[in-house]
């Protein structure tokens, strides 16, 4: 980050079985800190990739009870945020966050 850079805007996802639940649905681009916090009673993990876009975001497999932040510089989008363990993705942990010009 550079110095005299606004702070990072802040998005909390708590994960359940089997949901994600966003504090904020839309951010604006830039740096942007994502905490995942499990809520629930399995472990889960936490991906996130841009529409139309390559790359994909990854925090690591989080146990129930912890917090991992990770902090990107994100372009403005549609990014798709799910769970990539076992078959939590189809059962409902999924989410969209928007980011805005
Ligand atoms: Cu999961």
């Amino acid at each position: 980050m550079i110095a005299g850079a606004p702070p990072p805007a802040r998005v909390q996802v708590v994960a359940r079985e089997f949901s994600f639940v966003l504090s904020r649905q839309s951010i604006k681009a830039g740096w942007a800190t994502i905490e995942l916090r499990n809520a629930g009673e399995d472990a889960h993990d936490l991906r996130m990739q841009r529409v139309g876009g390559k790359r994909v975001y990854g925090w690591p497999v989080t146990q129930a009870g912890r917090v991992v932040d990770e902090t990107f510089r994100l372009l403005p989008g549609r990014y798709i945020l799910y769970c990539s363990v076992a078959n939590h993705r189809a059962l409902g942990m999924n989410a969209v966050l928007i980011v805005r010009h």
